[in-house]
């Protein structure tokens, strides 16, 4: 990852949009992009596409919003949902109003309209969970029939899961618990797999079918092509 990602997510820590934790996260985010060579491989590509069919053909998608990928990407995120369309919801596992007061500031500031989150006073509850994340939007998380997902825990993927929800997941670890629960994983780093979603979708809307779309969604092997990312980390921890 670039050292100006890296600038990006400490001004973001700063300002107060992540987490101290979301430090962390990123540095193992980064230690995976090194073996992924710092490139959107051709499994990440076949992700976004599935990943752009299921957003397209869900009845309610929703993208949840965290710290880091309101600091990465919040231009990216508002384009997105207005693209497809989609409800934006922010969804913190280090909760506070302030830092939830924050990012949706920043999404805002982006174009954003309405955001969903705890401030927004209709929540339920994601049955057994019992991190900070349990408390989700009634018209958002909890309607939802997809869900985009970055950076997230493993628990909570699995709990959504349970739900019947289809979860497309953003994690650049191919072997973490998210990525082998989740529906679709896109094995890329969110700077780089946004704008080529954003594309995609974009095309998608232009040229191709709704069956075409829920055909793609059908027939994609999730397990396959994690372990094809892995494949490729190997390759490129023996070529380093
Ligand atoms: O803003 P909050 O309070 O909701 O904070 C949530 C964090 C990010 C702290 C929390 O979800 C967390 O602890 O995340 P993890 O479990 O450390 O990271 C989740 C996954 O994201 C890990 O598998 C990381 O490798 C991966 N990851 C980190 N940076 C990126 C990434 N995946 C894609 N792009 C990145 N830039």
């Amino acid at each position: 990852m670039s050292l100006q990602t890296r600038a990006q997510l400490v001004d973001g820590f700063q300002s107060g949009l992540v987490s101290s934790e979301g430090l962390i996260a990123h540095g193992r985010g980064e230690a995976f992009d090194y073996l992924l060579g710092e490139k959107t491989s051709k499994f990440s590509v076949a992700a976004i596409e599935a990943a752009c069919c299921c957003l397209l053909t869900g009845d309610h998608p929703v993208i949840s919003v965290n710290g880091n990928f309101a600091a990465l990407c919040s231009t990216e995120i508002v384009r997105l949902s207005n693209l497809i369309p989609a409800r934006i919801e922010i969804n913190l596992f280090h909760r506070s109003a302030e830092r939830e007061r924050l990012i949706n500031r920043e999404l805002e500031e982006k174009g954003a309209k309405n955001c969903l989150g705890s401030f927004s006073n209709n929540s339920n509850i994601i049955p057994g969970l019992s991190s900070n994340r349990r408390i989700v939007h009634s018209d958002g998380i909890y309607k939802a029939d997809v869900i985009m997902v970055s950076l997230e825990d493993g628990d909570r993927t699995q709990a959504l899961v349970n739900m019947g929800k289809k979860i497309i997941a953003l994690d650049i670890n191919p072997i973490s618990r998210t990525a082998r629960t989740a529906d679709i994983t896109i094995v890329d780093n969110v700077i780089r797999a946004m704008p080529v979603i954003i594309h995609t979708i974009s095309m998608l809307k232009r040229e191709k079918s709704i069956e075409y779309m829920q055909d793609i969604v059908r027939h994609f092997d999730n397990n396959g092509n994690l372990a094809n990312s892995l494949k490729l980390m190997r390759s490129g921890f023996e070529r380093l």
